[in-house]
This record gives C-alpha cells, sequence and structure tokens, in this order.
C-alpha cells in the first residue's frame, strides 16, 4: 500500500503532493514502483494534527480518486475517519475504508456495512493531539490484540463481512517506543486473530528513538528493517511511503526465505 497524502501538513509527505496533477504525479510513480493499492489520505493524523473539516477534506481526495479512479487498473483505499468523506470516496470508486478510528465515529460501522467495501481497523490510544504524551498499557500485545477483535466484532454485528475487514496494531498511534517494538516483535499474535494484518511503521518517529540523527528524511533504512519485521510475522500489507525500496527489500528477504526452504 502507498501513501499518497494530499494535505499541507502530513508528517513526512505533507505539501509535496498539493493539487491533483502533484497527486496523480506521484500515485503513478507508487503504482509503476509495484505498489497494489494507493491509500489516499487528506487529513494528517501525526501527533498534535489538528482536525480538518468534512468538506475540506472531501475537497482534498475526491478529485484526485475520481482522477486515478479515470485512469484505470488501479485500487485505492481512502484513510479517512469520517463516514461522509469514505461514502464520497467509495462513490468516486474508493474500494477500502482505512479508519484510524477504526470505525468509532458514530454512525461509521452502519456506513461500511451499508458502502459494502473493505475495512482496515487500526488501534490507537487517546486521539492524535495527545496520544503520545503518556501511553500506557499493561500488556501491550494483549490489549491492542483484544481491542481489535472486540472492534472486527462490532463492527462485523453492524452487518460488515468478515472477509471485508483488516487489522491495524496503529504503530506510532498512543504508543511508546518500547510498545511499537513489542508490536513489531509479536504481530503474530495479531495475525492469529484470523484477519489479514495491515502494519505501517513507514519513516514514523520510533525510529529516531532508536536512532537520534534519523528525521523523517532519513528514516528510510528503519522503515525497511520494520517492514521486514512486519513482513516475516505475517503481515499481509504494507502502507509505506517508499514502495520501490521496501519492494526490493522484500524480494531479497523473500529469496534468502526460499532458499532456506530448498
Ligand atoms: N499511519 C498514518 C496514517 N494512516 N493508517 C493505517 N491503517 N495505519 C497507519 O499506521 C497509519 C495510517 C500516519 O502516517 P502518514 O499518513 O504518513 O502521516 P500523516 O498522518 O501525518 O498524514
Amino acid at each position: 500500500m502507498g501513501v499518497l497524502n494530499v494535505t499541507p501538513d502530513s508528517f513526512y509527505d505533507g505539501g509535496r503532493r498539493a493539487g491533483v496533477q502533484a497527486a496523480l504525479k506521484h500515485a503513478r510513480r507508487l503504482l509503476a514502483e509495484g505498489a497494489d493499492l494507493i491509500d489516499v489520505g487528506g487529513e494528517s493524523t501525526r501527533p498534535g494534527a489538528h482536525p480538518v473539516g468534512a468538506p475540506e477534506e472531501m475537497d482534498r481526495v475526491l478529485p484526485v480518486i475520481e482522477a486515478l479512479v479515470a485512469q484505470g487498473g488501479v485500487r485505492i483505499s481512502v484513510d479517512t475517519s469520517k463516514p461522509e468523506v469514505a461514502a464520497r470516496a467509495v462513490g468516486a470508486g474508493a474500494e477500502i475504508w482505512n479508519d484510524v478510528q477504526a470505525l468509532r465515529a458514530p454512525g461509521a460501522a452502519d456506513a461500511a456495512a451499508r458502502l459494502g467495501c473493505g475495512v482496515v481497523l487500526m488501534h490507537m490510544q487517546g486521539d492524535p493531539r495527545t496520544m503520545q504524551r503518556d501511553p500506557r498499557y499493561g500488556k501491550v500485545v494483549e490489549e491492542v490484540a483484544s481491542w481489535l477483535a472486540d472492534r472486527a466484532a462490532a463492527v462485523q454485528a453492524a452487518g460488515v463481512a468478515a472477509d471485508r475487514i483488516w487489522l491495524d496494531p496503529g504503530l506510532g498511534f498512543g504508543k511508546t517506543l518500547a510498545h511499537n517494538l513489542a508490536l513489531l516483535a509479536r504481530l503474530d499474535h495479531l495475525c492469529g486473530l484470523g484477519f489479514p494484518v495491515l502494519a505501517g511503521a513507514s519513516r514514523k518517529s520510533f525510529i529516531q528513538a532508536i536512532d537520534p540523527t534519523a528525521t523523517a528524511e532519513a528514516r528510510l533504512p528503519g522503515s525497511l528493517a520494520a517492514a521486514l519485521a512486519a513482513a516475516k510475522a505475517g503481515c499481509a500489507v504494507l502502507r509505506v511511503h517508499d514502495v520501490a525500496q521496501t519492494r526490493q527489500a522484500l524480494q531479497v528477504w523473500e529469496a534468502v526465505e526460499r532458499a532456506r526452504g530448498a
């Protein structure tokens, strides 16, 4: 899954894809590099980000989704927590509603059931404005897994088919470095819940907590290491900014795994 943020303030690519033409150019690049899915977002969820209204979010994402659909041959997810934005995006051709709030907004689960789209349910402790202040868990892996299992049950009760649900530990969303590492180290526990698991470690700040020199610009090597750890644990989808580099890292790792089995 290639990240396409049509925002002025995303922590890594904010402002770089402003305007439909710049966004389309980047989407074409992600696809050429081998992305299977483009995740279009119109609201930053970085720590401290300020919320955006639905009309503005729609103005950002809909023209891009419409233009991508018009080109054909592309699968699109929309990264939003607002049912009205998701509905318009799915109407325009997005297949998947990627929600960092795991469909907790009023009416969101019902809307997803009506839309019949795929959904990504992501774990977050707190909200983006405050989530990194002092996140705490007893046993982080077990708590995140049980929270996601509850959300999966709740959205199924609202009518979302089980085979349309993906789960996501929400790396960096209300988590310390130790929490992120525990989740990555035991991602197989989440994979055992019976739904495909998506992981988004790409260029996140926990990498800088390990290597203090790693600004967002300099976090590609750490992102690749995290992507491989997630893939090794059985993660089905990697949400990344750097598609070509991630693909190559996966290809080499898979080749070594094949050689091990041969
Ligand atoms: N991370 C971000 C945004 N959306 N969705 C899922 N399912 N999982 C994630 O880990 C995830 C996500 C944050 O990254 P980014 O979109 O690059 O930044 P911003 O929120 O600042 O736009």
